[in-house]
């Protein structure tokens, strides 16, 4: 039984990150998430998902996994929650970090007491049997990750991806799949190809330095276009800006492009705790009151916040027309 102690709201003493236990270390110059978020300025809908996000251990708890890349500061369920009450969200979907590689326990525990309030989505191996996506699927895990950062994971076999987007599609599960834009060539065929409907995470990871009409967006663009499976997370303004906080200037028109184009496959998430960030650790309230540059008009943020996310993670308790 996992302990579920209420956290200290962000910006107080005991909101601050703590080093991971369990005989774990935090990798030395690891970047703490933000010990004292601003109240966003922007209010979000009621209802809104913050549709990207993650645990990390605690690891006294959920020890992280031995193949992992990196060893992250703790950054537990409790926390998360306080954080979703503090920017004013109501629901979260909590993704499985790579650092507890197909150990999902703490992402499934996170989800599971949520009292519905949030999904999961696992990193499962092709050895995943059915029980066990049964049971997950119980729990409130609604998809996969498939990763391609070579920085975060080994390298996965495609056919064992295929085999697994297949065996989760018929529990109506979808496909997370994060790739850096360079390998959007390589890939494109492939994920247009997977039976599932697939969230590309982070817009394929786009250099928001070029401008937004530019041939590399325009082949994510595409990708979208011809492929009304695909879905994409306008997230990450901390990994992908070069003109930085708190106003990330040059990521704006990129999410913009895409929330305008398709209104309907787009979700947004703060990306908290921020893992392997390397140059600033973003304030969670500053990127939420990003949202209506990217998302300017009520109906494009209902859709952004609420609709989509409701859609694809809760669709039996969602009532909006497509
Ligand atoms: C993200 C991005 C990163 C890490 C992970 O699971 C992870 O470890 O997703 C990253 O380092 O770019 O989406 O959180």
């Amino acid at each position: 039984m996992s302990s579920d102690v209420k956290a200290a709201v962000p910006g107080t003493p005991g909101w601050a990150a703590e080093p991971a236990g369990g005989g774990f270390t935090t990798d030395a110059g690891w970047l703490d998430f933000h010990g004292a978020p601003v109240k966003p300025s922007y209010v979000p809908p009621p209802g809104a998902v913050d549709a990207h996000c993650h645990v990390f251990g605690p690891g006294a708890e959920f020890s992280y996994a031995p193949e992992r890349k990196y060893t992250p500061c703790d950054a537990g369920k409790a926390k998360l929650r306080a954080l979703r009450d503090y920017l004013g969200f109501s629901r979260n979907v909590v993704v499985q970090a790579t650092c507890h590689g197909a150990d999902n326990r703490a992402m499934v525990d996170a989800v599971s007491s949520s009292n519905g309030l949030a999904r999961g989505v696992a990193t499962v191996r092709r050895s995943v049997t059915d029980a066990e996506l049964a049971a997950m699927d119980a729990a409130g895990v609604r998809g996969v990750r498939f990763n391609f950062v070579k920085r975060l994971v080994d390298t996965t076999p495609r056919d064992e991806l295929v085999e697994i987007a297949t065996r989760v599609a018929k529990l109506g599960w979808h496909v997370v799949i994060y790739f850096e834009a360079a390998e959007l060539p390589e890939l494109y065929d492939f994920i247009a190809s997977l039976p599932a409907t697939v969230v590309v995470d982070h817009m394929g990871r786009p250099d928001v330095t070029k401008p937004v009409d530019n041939p590399e967006f325009a082949l994510f663009e595409k990708l979208m276009a011809d492929n009304p499976q695909v879905w994409s997370k306008v997230t990450c303004p901390d990994r992908l800006s070069a003109s930085g906080p708190p106003h990330y200037d040059d990521f704006v028109p990129f999410a913009r492009r895409l929330v305008e184009r398709f209104p309907d496959r787009v979700l947004w998430g703060t990306d908290w705790p921020h893992p392997n960030l390397k140059t600033h650790m973003p304030d969670d309230g500053a990127l939420v009151n990003i949202i209506p540059r990217i998302a300017p008009t009520a109906e494009l943020q209902q859709r952004l916040l609420v609709d989509n996310p409701m859609r694809l993670y809760w669709p039996e308790e969602c009532c909006s027309k497509d």
